[in-house]
């Protein structure tokens, strides 16, 4: 899969993908990501990317011409354009699914009050919000899509962690998880999980992922 980036804060995005999952399956060649500065599609000398609103209102807009070129310039006739501001629709991990199955993606950050309308009309085929909070523009958004968006491409978790992203499918929250010691400062693992009883192991579990799902995320039910 190829993921291209455009931003204000090309700076941002060093560290967190070069780190862990998302380093190995770069390095894998699962995933290759271009990060871009929009300000180079800026042609003006002073390489400006904002502008006021018409109408007046507080604070500045991206301007359009160098968002169409940049756009223009790399994305493919299969590239999903995706914005991504406080306004698109919540991002979940059924998106994160659909757009592990893409080819290419062009992310788009928000910056400043936000897009010019026409960016929207003609450019984005989807945009997307990571939930309802301000950031101050676009970029860790936009890293929070890869992140969950690569751990899903075929090759890029063990097996093990692999079966855990099955267990996340059936929409519910994981049932509570205990390691060595089985006495900790006086803090016991539930009896039934030291019995080797595999059957009344996974009752168990099943019923404390609908409990933990019913009484925090009834929501999900
Ligand atoms: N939340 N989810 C978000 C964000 C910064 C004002 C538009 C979010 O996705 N993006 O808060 N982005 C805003 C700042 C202009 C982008």
């Amino acid at each position: 899969m190829r993921i291209d980036v455009l931003t204000l804060f090309p700076a941002m995005f060093a560290g967190p993908l070069d780190e862990s999952i998302v380093k190995r399956a770069r390095l894998a060649g699962l995933l290759e990501l271009k990060i871009h500065n929009l300000r180079d599609y800026a042609h003006d000398r002073h390489k400006t990317v904002d502008d006021r609103p018409f109408g007046g209102g507080p604070g500045m807009l991206l301007k359009p011409e160098p968002l169409f070129e940049a756009v223009e310039a790399l994305a493919g006739e299969e590239t999903k354009v995706i914005l991504v501001s406080p306004a698109g629709r919540t991002f979940n991990q059924a998106i994160a699914r659909e757009l592990a199955d893409e080819k290419d993606l062009l992310l788009v950050s928000g910056h400043y009050e936000g897009f010019d309308e026409r960016v929207r009309q003609e450019l984005a085929d989807d945009e997307l919000s990571i939930g309802d909070y301000v950031l101050t523009n676009g970029s860790l958004p936009i890293m929070v899509i890869i992140d969950a968006v690569t751990r899903l491409l075929p090759g890029a978790l063990g097996d093990e962690q692999s079966a855990h992203e099955e267990s996340f499918s059936h929409g519910l929250l994981e049932y509570p998880q205990y390691t060595r010691p089985a006495d900790f400062r006086g803090m016991q693992v539930p009896e039934v999980l030291l019995s080797g009883n595999h059957a009344q192991i996974a009752k168990w579990r099943s019923e404390q992922a609908r409990m933990r799902t019913a009484s925090r995320r009834p929501d999900l039910l």
